[in-house]
């Protein structure tokens, strides 16, 4: 396979006439629009260049054998020309260029050269390095248990081949036998670094780790790397699974306008490859097939001069950007009920948290086809380490339910490029504790994913997270993480404390178009029991639950402390000490009507959580009380939390003195009661 690099007659390719022409038109056109890129830029109108200059023949041969109606593409910032053969306009370009409101892909909210079209299947990319590779194999995946022949492209530079989330990839394609193309564009520097001091033998070599073909191909060679490209579109497409392809090239001018080269490579260097730049290689070729001749080589240029100025125009008359805050959220939440009541107790079956976790997984996934679970050992016969997930893969299949490779940041990230492909992803991360090398995929991918395209491409996927102490799990398997993630707009953060919110937030995360992170307090997965609705049970995310009632003060909590609050509340009812309890359960969105009306209602708020104070989810409570509702306050807000070390220590006689207690939390309410 992939043995055609060597194929230098474009019919034995499969390549008409025309689109030889067609080929060279494109590559002109990109090179003609990068000049003008620099011009402005040098005119003081644009501040930023990403250049194409010398990677026009590996990204036109690339583009070509694609099928633009089926197959799906995840470009880099370097891929102008690429975009320009898949289909956007010159004018879809100078928009970006110009950070316009009208820019198809980012609406101004990202620099240039992130491109993303829906109609094209072009998937949005952000500025992180190589986060892209994850997003195709979900998208890839998708596409494979859909029954579509579609092929999935992605590409990047050869600096991010050093990335984890490239190697995680490339493990799962191969692992998979996804349809999916790795093109990296080896232009010999990533920004200043040369790639002896980046890449351990070669690129192409490391696809022989992952189980497919690697091949280099000369870059600067657009019939070439259009042979390499169509034998690995069509091995993908007939199932044979993904290729690697390393394209040897070379970039004329600085990494971008923030770049100076001349630090880090000679003129002479930049000059020798000039010589072989791509456009001269084919125009040689079609003369000397007598394809090209003057006057068609002079009309090409015209016309490609002209439609640049053309796109020039009328980008740069276009709205400016003026819109940064909508598109956040697919379903944006400002909750504006308060919680009056307290919760009634619901009807059904008494169920432990993790069964009814697990029975509600069921159910969901009976409800919806596109859903789709997978994490660490969650198939069967495992289930998961907590059982969360048995019974998945035998009822549903293994296309429904599988085991994922022992790689946070993609198992994240093969979901973000499933639920944008049309799945309902919902992952397991483990234990909370692990899920730090997917902060990159959550963080900077899903969470912006919405906003950055302005709502044009979103990925609806949920993220079960076992999380806390209490259970001798130690420093690594008791961590809190919700400070990290509540801090993030574009995710919702919900956290059950009973099995019945459990299967209401968990139905309710599986039906939002929005990336939820869904917390599970671990130390309750038993603990907690009561009754549990039947059928599809909704709790509105964003929505508090009043636990109790009560006179003195309100204890605001989640969780595992939420759990123990109604217990501290139920106790110090016998001493005289009313305590209202205001369960969370929606860390954010917040349900903040609820919590001013606990504030106005008895003056004192008693804050709540196992995580350590300083920076933890407490001190937004606290803030925010403090700023809105200050005078309705009788006594200092007061947070009881964990001490500041890093998580609980193993040993029972260390962890209890740490882990807040029900008795803990009934000392800290007596006493704000008598303040
Ligand atoms: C994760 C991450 N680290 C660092 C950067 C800064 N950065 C942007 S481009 C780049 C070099 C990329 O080189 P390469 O992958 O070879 O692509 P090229 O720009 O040469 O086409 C770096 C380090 C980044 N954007 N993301």
């Amino acid at each position: 396979m992939l043995e055609l690099d060597n194929v230098r007659d474009h019919s034995a390719l499969g390549l008409s006439d025309d689109q030889l022409i067609d080929m060279y038109r494109m590559m002109l056109l990109a090179r003609k629009l990068d000049e003008r890129v620099w011009a402005l830029n040098r005119q003081g109108r644009v501040p930023f260049v990403v250049s194409v200059a010398g990677h026009e023949g590996t990204q036109v041969g690339a583009a070509f054998a694609l099928d633009k109606t089926r197959d799906w593409s995840l470009p880099y910032y370097r891929d102008v020309a690429f975009n320009l053969a898949m289909g956007l306009s010159p004018k879809d370009m100078f928009l970006g260029v110009f950070a316009k409101g009208t820019d198809p892909a980012n609406a101004g909210r990202q620099m240039p050269n992130h491109w993303s079209e829906p109609n094209l299947n072009i998937f949005s990319h952000s500025s992180v390095i190589a986060t892209q590779f994850p997003h195709a194999c979900g998208i890839a995946q998708q596409l494979k248990t859909t029954g579509s022949d579609g092929v999935v492209m992605v590409s990047s530079g050869e600096g991010a081949t050093s990335e984890g989330d490239f190697h995680e990839a490339m493990n799962f394609a191969g692992l998979h036998k996804l349809p999916v193309i790795f093109l990296v564009e080896n232009n010999l520097y990533a920004i200043s670094t040369p790639t002896r001091e980046e890449v351990a033998g070669t690129v192409a070599a490391r696809a022989g780790g992952y189980g497919m073909p690697g091949v280099e191909v000369d870059g600067n060679d657009v019939l070439a790397v259009y042979g390499v490209m169509a034998a690995a579109v069509q091995r993908a497409r007939s199932g044979e699974g993904p290729s690697l392809i390393e394209a040897k090239t070379y970039r004329y001018y600085a990494h971008t306008s923030d770049d100076d080269d001349k630090v880090y490579r000679s003129a002479e260097e930049v000059e020798l490859w000039r010589r072989k730049d791509p456009i001269l290689v084919l125009k040689q070729y079609l003369v000397e097939s007598r394809l090209l001749d003057e006057d068609l080589e002079a009309k090409i240029e015209s016309e490609v001069t002209n439609e640049i100025a053309v796109a020039v125009k009328e980008a740069d008359a276009a709205p400016e950007a003026l819109d940064w805050e909508s598109a956040v959220y697919a379903l944006p939440i400002v909750p504006d009920n308060a919680v009056t009541e307290e919760e009634p107790e619901p009807i059904g079956e008494t169920m432990n948290l993790i069964s009814t976790i697990n029975r509600t997984l069921h159910d969901i996934m009976a409800e919806y086809d596109e859903t789709v679970v997978f994490g660490e050992d969650v198939a069967d016969p495992k289930g998961g380490v907590f059982k969360a997930t048995v019974g998945l893969t035998n009822d549903y299949g293994a296309d429904r339910c599988f085991n994922m490779p022992l790689a946070e940041s993609l198992i994240v990230g093969v979901a973000v490029g499933m639920g944008a492909a049309g799945a309902r992803p919902i992952t397991e991360i483990q234990f909370a504790d692990f899920i730090h090398p997917g902060f990159d995929q959550i963080v900077s991918e899903v969470a912006r994913l919405h906003y950055r395209t302005k709502g044009r491409w979103s990925s609806p996927l949920v993220i079960r997270v076992p999380y806390g102490g209490g259970i001798h799990g130690a420093l690594y398997h008791s961590q809190s993480i919700e400070a990290f993630y509540t801090h993030v707009p574009g995710l919702k953060v919900v956290v059950p404390s009973t099995p019945a919110d459990a299967r209401g937030l968990l139905w309710s995360a599986v039906e939002d178009p929005d990336p939820v992170m869904f917390l599970e307090p671990k130390k309750l997965y038993r603990l907690a029991t009561g009754p549990v609705p039947d059928g599809p049970h909704r709790v509105p995310i964003g929505r508090a639950a009043l636990r109790r009632t009560g006179d003195d003060l309100t204890i605001i909590a989640y969780g595992t402390m939420a759990h123990f609050a109604v217990e501290a509340s139920d106790r110090l009812r016998e001493e005289d000490v009313e305590a209202a309890v205001l369960d969370l359960r929606s860390l954010r969105p917040l349900d903040w009507p609820s919590i001013e009306r606990a504030v106005r209602r008895n003056g004192k708020v008693l804050i709540v959580h196992e995580d350590n104070k300083f920076g933890g989810f407490g001190a937004e409570i606290a803030a925010q009380i403090a700023e809105k509702s200050l005078d309705w306050l009788d006594a200092p807000i007061r947070r009881y939390c964990a001490p500041e070390i890093p998580s609980f220590p193993y040993s029972s006689t260390l962890e209890e003195q740490v882990f807040p207690s029900v008795e803990g939390i009934m000392e800290q309410a007596k006493s704000l009661a008598a303040y």
